[in-house]
């Protein structure tokens, strides 16, 4: 099996400091998670970029600001969102893109996001796979339904995906997939040979889904972003004890876990 890639999602879009004082908002805060994060066991990072005022935004500057203060505390990979929040556009979520970030997750598909609707219509789609592949931008290809793995499929047929093809399963989201290990594995077994998967469960299934991939064989992604209790009733202090369990469990059932290197050599990036 191949080591364990942690990715930690620090910050999310939605979250605020009414949720969790442990919230980063800050380039500084956010890049100290992400630091913390790495220490932890963390070779992957997913970004959020927050305004002066907490709000989400998707503003190069303010990615430029987190990402060069993750990089100076830590040699993860840098992911860049362009989830961003659910009410922008899709020229402000594409923004950060120009970066040239080694990675940023890209959405296959429109899902019920809660009360919201996560737009990502097929031409959306197109643009931002020609734009990460224009720009030698690897994608994340974020799955919240089964069908989003199809649409995936097509844009690879299409040449606007690059083989191998790498996944983040989200589940548990409220109006998408439901977390389970059947949900999981029926995933799992519909992607093309040669990808590379890792899983985000949602709150309470953060824990259980990243444990079915340390035995599955993929990776996990933890964090505030998805989850911000360390077990019921109790606040998680920040990202850092969410990685660091996990990296308990792979211990424990024998996975190593991968550096950054490691992690790069694993995803394809140069
Ligand atoms: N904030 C969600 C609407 C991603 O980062 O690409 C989308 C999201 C997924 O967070
Ligand atoms: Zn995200």
């Amino acid at each position: 099996m191949d080591k364990l890639i942690i990715t930690a999602a620090v910050v999310g879009a939605e979250l605020t400091r009414e949720d969790t004082p442990y919230l980063p908002l800050t380039p500084e805060e956010i890049a100290e998670e992400a630091r913390r994060s790495c220490e932890a066991g963390a070779s992957v990072v997913h970004l959020h970029a927050r305004d002066p005022e907490g709000l989400p935004t998707q503003d190069p500057k303010v990615y430029g600001e987190i990402i060069e203060r993750v990089r100076a505390r830590c040699d993860a990979v840098i992911q860049v969102s362009t989830g961003g929040a659910v009410h922008m556009s899709a020229e402000e979520r594409l923004a950060p893109v120009s970066l040239q970030p080694e990675m940023a997750s890209l959405t296959t598909g429109t899902v019920n996001f809660g009360e919201d609707v996560f737009s990502n219509p097929w031409g959306l789609l197109v643009r931002f796979a020609e734009a990460m592949k224009a720009q030698g931008v690897k994608p994340e290809l974020e799955i919240f339904d089964t069908g989003m793995v199809a649409n995936a499929v097509r844009l690879e047929t299409m040449g606007l995906l690059l083989p191998p093809l790498h996944f983040d399963f989200v589940l548990g989201v409220p109006g998408a997939l439901p977390a389970g290990v059947k949900n999981l594995v029926h995933l799992v077994e519909s992607l093309p040979a040669g990808s590379t998967w890792s899983v985000a469960g949602i709150g309470r299934h953060q824990l259980p889904m990243a444990a079915a991939a340390v035995i599955l064989g993929g990776h996990a992604r933890v964090g505030l972003e998805d989850n911000i209790f360390y077990r019921k009733g109790e606040l998680a202090q920040g990202n850092g004890p969410l990685v660091e369990r996990v990296v308990r469990v792979a211990r424990e059932l024998g996975r190593p876990v991968a550096t950054p290197d490691e992690a790069r050599a694993l995803l394809g990036l140069a």
